[in-house]
């Protein structure tokens, strides 16, 4: 599984992520975290194959995307790091995030 973006760097300000789901059959999401830094460890709760969400900066998802499905999540962005995941039972586990550098 993975979480594929067009670009690993934007600039800076009024951004709008078009998520589509390539998927056959399975249900998935985009979770849309500011880290505290590009190397920052990631809270992977393992008994539940999921990140705690609590523990990280969200600025907002794409929830519940059926097989096929397009979503839209428009937010501000400010310059540092950020991570896009998947955070349906075991999908991060097995690959479903990407990255992302936002520059001035
Ligand atoms: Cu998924």
């Amino acid at each position: 599984m993975t979480l594929a973006l067009d670009q690993s760097t934007a600039k800076a300000g009024e951004t709008v992520f078009a998520v589509h789901n390539d998927a056959m059959t399975e249900n998935h999401e985009m979770v849309l975290v500011k880290l505290k830094s590009a190397d920052q460890a990631m809270p992977l709760n393992k008994a539940k194959h999921r990140l705690d969400e609590k523990q990280l900066k969200s600025l907002g998802e794409v929830s519940d995307l059926k097989p096929g499905a397009d979503g839209t999540l428009k937010v501000k962005l400010v310059p540092g790091n950020y991570m896009l995941f998947c955070n349906i039972k075991g999908h991060y586990e097995a690959g479903m995030h990407a990255s992302l550098a936002v520059t001035e």
